[in-house]
């Protein structure tokens, strides 16, 4: 029997919304990862919905790895995802500098479609871009890569464009690159990754509905993928697979873009990517 990896995952709790830790939590799970959470607000839906509470937990962030570093407790990786405010990115710095791992990823969430989600304001993405320094792996969509790195969005994305995007990124982190959610060719969807100079690009059919939640779905996989051993290039191919799959499947039942994918209805394939069946 194979010693259990433990992760902190370091995001909201939205109760509505399928996003998340209620998407790393369960995807992490079930790839028989032990799964520390660092819940950084509760709300009751994500921001893509209107009237949603927020219960901010920045005062729990760093008390909670105070008390596992006082603990003595090792973990093998960090991952983190949504932070509401500049205030817990730099709570998360701190927690990035405490622990040892094998694996930092950091998925900057921000926005998507060249606009940031609701709450947060033009001087956030400069604050996250202190915390992708600390990174081992990036995970951005195009958008979030724009803001990091102060190039203009644009909504096609070229090769060149992208080319301009890892550049602008390698100026800022050492870390590998992942820019999910490339319009690449009108019925494609693609996902590159960089690192140590190499330039892999991933197609996948573009799914016809587009649904939120879809970067914490890729991501968590991807994270698992990697602590499972996997490399950087092939748990990219089978997390970008995975989302599509999900995609599709949810395609057939809903088309409530916020509702996100049914992810929870997918586990056998996942658990089959990820070689544990
Ligand atoms: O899926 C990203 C995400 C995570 N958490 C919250 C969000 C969003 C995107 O809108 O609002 C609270």
């Amino acid at each position: 029997m194979q010693k259990q990896k433990r992760v902190i995952a370091i995001n909201d709790i939205s109760s509505f919304g399928k996003c998340s830790l209620t998407v790393a939590i369960s995807i992490l799970g079930a790839a028989g990862l032990e799964t520390c959470a660092v819940p950084t607000a509760v709300l009751s839906a994500h921001t893509g919905f209107k009237g949603y509470t927020f219960c901010d937990l920045t005062e729990n962030i760093l008390p909670s790895a105070n008390h596992w570093q006082s603990m003595g407790l090792l973990f093998d990786g960090i991952y983190s995802g949504y932070l509401g405010s500049k205030e817990q990115v730099k709570c998360v710095e701190k927690v990035m500098d405490m622990f040892d791992v094998d694996i930092k990823l950091v998925d900057p969430v921000m926005g998507d479609d060249g606009v940031l989600y609701d709450g947060f304001d033009e001087s956030f993405p400069a604050e996250m871009k202190k915390l992708v320094k600390r990174a081992d792996v990036i995970v951005p969509n195009v958008t979030e890569s724009c803001l990091l790195t102060g190039v203009p969005y644009k909504e096609e994305h070229s090769k060149e464009y992208i080319g301009l995007l890892i550049n602008e990124l390698q100026k800022i982190c050492d870390a590998s690159i992942v820019i999910t959610g490339i319009n690449s060719k009108e019925d494609k969807i693609s996902t590159v990754i960089c690192e140590n100079g190499t330039i892999t690009y991933i197609e996948n059919q573009k799914q016809k509905a587009v649904y939120s939640g879809t970067g914490d779905v890729f991501a968590s996989t991807f994270m698992a993928a990697l602590m499972g051993g996997q490399d950087t290039v092939s748990a990219a191919k089978l997390s970008a697979e995975f989302v599509g799959e999900c995609i599709e499947i949810t395609r057939e039942v809903s088309s409530e873009r916020h509702y996100g994918i049914n992810f929870e209805l997918n586990t056998k394939s996942l658990l089959k990517k990820l070689n544990i069946i």
